[in-house]
This record gives C-alpha cells, structure tokens and sequence, in this order.
C-alpha cells in the first residue's frame, strides 16, 4: 500500500491465548509500543480505567514511520478486574505510575516482570517497595510518538530501548529485550541501567523544558541561540552526576543532547505536547529529580533550576 494511504480493513485477528503483554498508559508512546507489539505478533492487552468502558473502542488506528496508516485490533481489559497478567508494560507519565499500579497491588501474581518506561528518574524504587515480589524493570527509550485523536497514534521517530534490572529478581528477565526488539527493531539489556538512565535524563533536562517554553521543533534547538544553556545544563547534570557516583564528562552529555536533537528535528517533545495539551508535564520527574540530588549534594544548579521555575508557573 502506497505510503500515507489507510487500509481500512481491520485486522480481525483475537487474540487466541492470553497475551503477552498488559499495557498500562496508553498515551502517545505506550500506543506506539502497543501498535508495534502487536505488529509484531505479540499479543498485547490495553489496561484502561473503569471510567472508559462505555468509550467506543473500534482498535487503534496507527501510522508508522512510512505513513502507513492501519486500524489494528487489541484487547482491551480493566484496571479493577485485570485479569491474567504475564507482563505489565508500563508507559503512563512519571508522575502517574504509582497512582496507576496501585489498584494492582495485591493482584499482581508474584514473579510477573513491571516493566516501567516513562522519563525521569526516582520512581522505580516506589515501584519496588509497592510490589517487594515482583522483578521491577526500568527502560529508556527515544522513540518519538505523537497522539491526535482517541486511540489515534503515530510513530514519529525511531529511536533506542533500553532495560534493565532495578532489583535483583529482574536480572532473569534479560530475555523481554529481545522480544521487544522483534516489534521495536532494536532494545537491549544494560545492567547498569542507571548510568542510561541518567543519560536520558540529561537530554530530558536540556530538550523537553527549552522546547515546551518557546515552542520549538527539537531541531529549533540547533545553533548559537541556545548553545550557551545546552552547555550550562549538561554542566549541572555532570555535577551531580559525579557527585552521585555516575562520573561523566559534561562534553559528553552535550554531545548526547545534539545527536538526540538531531535525530529527532522534526518532533515536539512530550513536554512541548504536555503544556499544548494542558496536561500535567514530566518536570518533576526530570528536573525536579535533577534539582533534589543536587540539594542533597550541595549543588548549585541554577540554569536548571531557573527552567524547573518557569516551567512549574507556566503550565
Ligand atoms: O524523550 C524525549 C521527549 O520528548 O520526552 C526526547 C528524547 C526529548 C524526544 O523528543
């Protein structure tokens, strides 16, 4: 089918076992991820709030990086009564994780992988306390996703995956980057997670809060305007990289940001499309994660600081 032509016959295949994967935060992203899984053959379950049961759900309609748009069929199932769950991806925003996980606290099986995706730092270990019998698995990702409409995604940008263990019954589940890596093309395992982590973080730091205050393209990003504060913000970030034990040159990190920022020049970032949207933005979970350890340190990061303010009264 030409590129940016619908195909409109719904893909009618059920799901004949139960499926691999549950699905928890079906924005922009957990609805690419969700498209692409089942895409790729592995049957994935969308975990909605009650409150959406009488919402029509004819599939997702998904368009992928070519522009190929499909109405693609998934199940849908309920927070309250989730049912059986092999592995739970999780891909709400930061700030609503433990809010959302919380109702299966005690539904949960036992052993059943968390896999938690979504920017910032600090939440996994709340996640590992909540559910003290599960392996607790955190991702980063940069792919690029955009949502226009109810259940309505597009695949913006194709990007790196990342996991790895964030306590010690995770390290046996190596194995789930390989499948995400059949629908996702690339994902890979990292013991030290957290060092991707806090790399990410730095390029949240520097991206998502300059482009949702002026209301830019990432690849607005580029050039003298803004060169000056990329530099500044890695500098804060290798600070308090190095004083939480993640030494890293600032250079680095600088180096990180532009190359995110030009493999991603025609995206919004997802703050850019929070504050659009009115919806509540990453900040906390990205600078204010960077602004706490700094106080704990004795840090002063003031250009960051400066864009948690402004962000925190903008939105
Ligand atoms: O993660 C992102 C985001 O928008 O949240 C980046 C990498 C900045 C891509 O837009």
């Amino acid at each position: 089918m030409p590129s940016g032509l619908r195909d409109n016959n719904l893909k009618t295949r059920r799901h004949p076992v139960s499926p691999e994967w549950t699905l928890l935060g079906c924005g922009a992203l957990g609805g690419v991820f969700a498209s692409l899984l089942t895409q790729s053959g592995q049957p994935t379950r969308v975990l909605l709030r009650e409150r959406h049961r009488a919402t029509l759900h004819p599939g997702i309609d998904f368009t992928s990086l070519d522009g190929h748009t499909q109405l693609l069929a998934i199940e849908r199932g309920f927070i309250d009564n989730p049912g059986s769950i092999k592995r739970l991806l999780v891909m709400t925003k930061a700030g609503q994780v433990v809010s959302a996980l919380t109702p299966l606290v005690g539904q949960l099986a036992a052993g059943v992988p968390i896999v938690l995706l979504h920017n910032g730092m600090g939440i996994a270990e709340q996640v590992v306390t909540l559910f003290p019998h599960n392996p607790v698995i955190a991702g980063v990702t940069s792919h690029g996703a955009m949502q226009s409409g109810h259940f309505v995604f597009r695949h913006t940008g194709k990007g790196e995956t990342w996991l790895g263990p964030v306590n010690e019954a995770a390290k046996a589940h190596a194995y789930l980057a390989d499948e995400l890596a059949t629908a996702l093309g690339q994902a890979g395992w990292d013991e030290q997670i957290l060092t991707r982590q806090w790399q990410k973080l730095a390029v949240n730091c520097a991206i998502n809060p300059l482009t949702a205050l002026y209301k830019l393209r990432n690849g607005e990003l580029t050039g003298p305007r803004f060169a000056d504060v990329l530099q500044q913000i890695c500098v804060e970030v290798a600070d308090v990289m190095q004083a939480e034990g993640q030494p890293t040159a600032s250079d680095e990190l600088l180096r990180r940001v532009m190359m995110v920022v030009e493999l991603t020049a025609d995206n919004y970032s997802s703050m850019y499309q929070d504050m659009e949207q009115g919806r509540e933005t990453e900040i906390e979970a990205i600078t204010g994660f960077l602004l706490g350890r700094a106080a704990a340190h004795g840090i002063a990061v003031p250009v960051n600081q400066g864009l948690y303010q402004a962000i925190k009264e903008k939105q």
